[in-house]
């Protein structure tokens, strides 16, 4: 594929854990900046004619609802972040190629009233595989558009009936050095940990993917089945899950742990408040040239602002 950026430009989150500085936020946001992100994502339903074809299923739209462009199958499949694997971007395409997906399983427990495992077949023969294109925003300041395949993470949620105790929910990415060479480097806490809060993991467009392009996820992608919430810097769309728990605390995701003043638990998409090392401004598009702006919650505003109300945004990474 074509090296989009230089890589000079791109500093992987994973060297700047040694640098921790803490940089001072006094940016304020005003509530019309805050209800500025406008939009009314796509969320067309689609069954992919087949999974087995080479070339991807071209998806209903070739854009977003805003109009951009889908960032292309190389791109998305060849531009990875997933630090089991590896620290640059090509690296994970052949480390992961034999990452055995199958069989797989996803326990669902904690504060429920139903705790069970769902196999692949399960979780895609009980919900319906939607197709939902959506911006990825990574926080190192690139971003791709991208169509899942996907169901929304409420309904499974729905089936195991979380109890009044269960404020969070906690996900895991397997465990398992052997095929995960990047989990043998103990500077990180492995396994990868992600959280959201209830009501974000409730939210309609929070949902699990198993597929983009109409075929199933590749490895480097998160096979075979990932979180994506769009209003949140990449990270929190945490890859390849095992274990889904409905907690009572917030949970400390494995960047949280690794550089606390830089990662924060909500990780809202926020072009106003910095990180350490990158600016959140503009961003990179993958396959275009030049600097695009970056949007207030990614551009979901109108979906999701309501979720934050009260909460100084500005301390908010
Ligand atoms: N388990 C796990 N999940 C992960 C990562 C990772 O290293 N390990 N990287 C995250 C980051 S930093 C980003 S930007 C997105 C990238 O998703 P993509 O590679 O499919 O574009 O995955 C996220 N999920
Ligand atoms: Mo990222």
């Amino acid at each position: 594929m074509k090296n989009p950026i230089p890589s000079s430009e791109i500093t992987p989150e994973a060297l700047y854990l040694s640098r921790r500085r803490f940089i001072k936020n006094t940016i304020t946001l005003s509530a019309a900046s805050l209800l500025a992100g406008s939009c009314n994502p796509t969320q067309k339903s689609l069954l992919p004619t087949s999974t087995s074809d080479t070339t991807p299923q071209t998806t209903k739209s070739n854009q977003d609802e805003l109009g951009n462009i889908l960032t292309s199958y190389e791109d998305v499949t060849g531009y990875t972040n997933y630090y089991e694997f590896s620290g640059d971007k090509s690296g994970p395409t052949e480390l992961a190629k034999n990452f055995i997906t199958s069989p797989w399983s996803v326990r669902v427990d904690g504060y429920v009233n139903k705790p069970q495992s769902f196999d692949m077949d399960q979780l895609r023969s009980l919900f319906e595989q939607e197709e939902r294109i959506y911006r990825l925003r990574c926080v190192e300041g690139w971003s791709m558009v991208i169509p899942w395949i996907g169901f929304p993470l409420s309904k499974l949620l729905d089936i195991v009936e979380p109890t009044s105790d269960a404020k969070y929910v906690r996900f895991e990415t397997l465990l398992d050095p052997e095929q995960m060479p990047g989990q043998k480097n103990g500077a990180y806490p492995w396994p990868y940990v992600e959280g959201l809060r209830l009501d974000e993991a409730l939210q309609g467009l929070t949902i699990m993917a198993t597929g983009l392009y109409g075929k199933d996820l590749t490895p480097q992608n998160g096979a075979p089945i990932r979180l994506v919430v769009p209003w949140k810097y990449g990270f929190k769309s945490i890859k390849s899950i095992v274990r889904i728990d409905l907690v009572s605390e917030m949970p400390t995701s494995l960047w949280m742990a690794s550089w606390p003043e830089a990662y924060g638990f909500y990780a809202n998409v926020n072009p106003n408040v910095p990180h350490p090392r990158w600016t959140q401004s503009t961003e990179q598009r993958i396959g275009q040239s030049g600097r695009i702006d970056t949007l207030m919650f990614n551009g979901y505003g109108d979906e999701v602002a309501d979720m934050y109300k009260g909460m100084d945004l500005s301390i908010n990474f």
